[in-house]
């Protein structure tokens, strides 16, 4: 499309930094007067997907459905920034295939478990390994890390800033804004 509009579709852990990196972006692209929109937990498992659990099948669908929902967004011009865990390679590969070669980005927030698991922010980690959540990804669900990523950053070792300078730089590059 003309006029620059894609999805930067993060994927990475829990605790990864996903809704903290994809929110700042966000707030930059703003600022630089791109038509942005943030799409994560907050506005979808809470509303359009409330229906849905944590079930392989119910992630599957989860990640469907917003896929389908970030492909409105992008006709309708926006630079889309997705925050889901979306473990699954064929479910991100699914969402690419609606797409534009150049409009899906995949931003793999890699963090190490250990590291998601020792800043346990919400205390998902500890509850999942007392076994009060039942099929937590990283504990007894499997992410699967992405195959070929546009973009990895590396949250254990960059901050939120270098972070967020990257993926401009990414889009800056590819002359996207
Ligand atoms: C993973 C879970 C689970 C289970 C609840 N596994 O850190 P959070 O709290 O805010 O982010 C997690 C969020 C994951 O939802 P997604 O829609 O991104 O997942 S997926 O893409 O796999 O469909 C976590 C919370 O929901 N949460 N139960 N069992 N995360």
């Amino acid at each position: 499309n003309a006029h620059g509009s894609c999805v930067l579709w993060f994927t990475g852990l829990s605790g990864s930094g996903k809704s903290t990196i994809a929110n700042a972006v966000s707030v930059e692209l703003y600022k630089n007067g791109i038509n942005e929109y943030v799409l994560d937990g907050d506005n979808i498992r809470h509303g359009l997907n409330k229906d849905l659990g944590f079930s392989d099948e119910d992630r599957t669908e989860n990640i469907r459905r917003i896929g389908e929902v970030a492909k409105l967004f992008v006709d309708s011009g926006k630079v889309v920034t997705t925050a889901f865990i979306s473990p699954f390679q064929s479910d991100r590969n699914q969402v690419r295939e609606l797409f534009d070669e150049h409009e899906f980005i995949e931003v793999f927030v890699d963090c190490p478990l250990e590291e998601c698991e020792n800043r346990d922010t919400k205390q998902l980690y500890a509850k999942a390994r007392r076994g009060e959540i039942k099929g937590f990804t990283g504990i007894d669900s499997p992410y699967e890390a992405p195959e070929n990523p546009e973009i990895t950053v590396r949250t254990k070792d960059i901050s939120v800033e270098e972070a967020v300078d990257q993926v401009l730089q990414y889009l800056r590059e590819k002359q996207i804004i």
